[in-house]
């Protein structure tokens, strides 16, 4: 049964869902089309390779679902953030002119994108819900620049895989793979509901990714890394997130 206990398929569920065969054969093509999940290695690999393979077989090119004007919450909750350092505050007294996001690693032109240069570049708006894992959402209209905009401004290379986003607050960082990278719904986020992205909700820039849920969305963006293994970034499962029991890939 190519390494995967029965046990552990039980334990997920999935062997009863999918049936052992069928995970047996998802998991044998999902490692031939690089479908395997960083975090794929804990107690609920064969679960979330599966997660992950099926939504990339069947959703690759679908959109996050847009709402109407009519559907934006009046009073979006933001969830609550760690202290933000003295650093963080001396840009936000100086009206964040001087923030940067860098973009480095696998690309041909290595750069660092100024605020004002962000907000200058081709815009899209999207008014869609951002949904916490505890259970919370709101809809809001998210104003941005599509991460592959940026991502063909500094020509990734061919051999990309993941792009590896940081924040400000260094423990939040995570990374998506290049199908939702170059997604047009994936925003570097510089506005909400027509002003500027507040500080609560992860202004000046937060990196928005509407087909995953709330803590792939990381807020005070500093930097982008485009790589094609994940194994040299913190524990080498591709964000904090499956270190505290989250899944990498948190599609919905
Ligand atoms: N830098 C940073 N990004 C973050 C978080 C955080 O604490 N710090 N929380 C995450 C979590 S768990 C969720 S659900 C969303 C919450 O977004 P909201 O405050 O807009 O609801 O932001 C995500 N991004
Ligand atoms: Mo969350």
């Amino acid at each position: 049964m190519t390494g995967i206990s029965r046990r552990k398929l039980i334990s997920t569920g999935v062997g009863a869902a999918a049936g052992v065969s069928g995970v047996a054969v998802a998991a044998r093509l999902a490692r031939r089309y690089g479908l395997i999940p960083p975090d794929s290695g804990g107690l609920y690999g064969p679960g979330e390779t599966l997660t992950y393979a099926a939504q990339r077989f069947l959703t690759r090119h679908s959109m996050a679902r847009e709402f109407a004007r009519s559907q934006i919450s009046k009073q979006p909750f933001p969830d609550e953030v760690g202290p933000l350092s003295e650093k963080f505050w001396r840009f936000e007294e100086r009206q964040f002119v001087d923030w940067r996001v860098t973009v480095d690693g696998l690309v041909a032109r290595p750069a660092s994108f100024s605020l004002s240069e962000l907000r200058s570049f081709p815009r899209r708006s999207q008014i869609t819900q951002l949904a916490c894992e505890e259970g919370w959402s709101y809809i809001a209209e998210w104003i941005g620049v599509p991460l592959s905009h940026i991502l063909n401004l500094v020509a990734t290379l061919p051999q990309a895989r993941y792009v590896v986003y940081r924040s400000i607050q260094p423990d939040w960082w995570d990374s998506i793979d290049m199908a939702d990278a170059l997604h047009p719904q994936t925003l570097v986020t510089h506005a909400m509901n027509g002003s500027d992205l507040p500080v609560a909700f992860g202004g000046p820039l937060r990196l928005r990714v509407p087909r995953q849920l709330g803590y792939k969305n990381i807020k005070y963006l500093t930097q982008l890394t485009v790589t094609d293994n994940l194994k040299q970034f913190g524990k080498g499962l591709g964000s904090a997130s499956p270190e505290g029991g989250y899944a990498w890939y948190a599609g919905i």
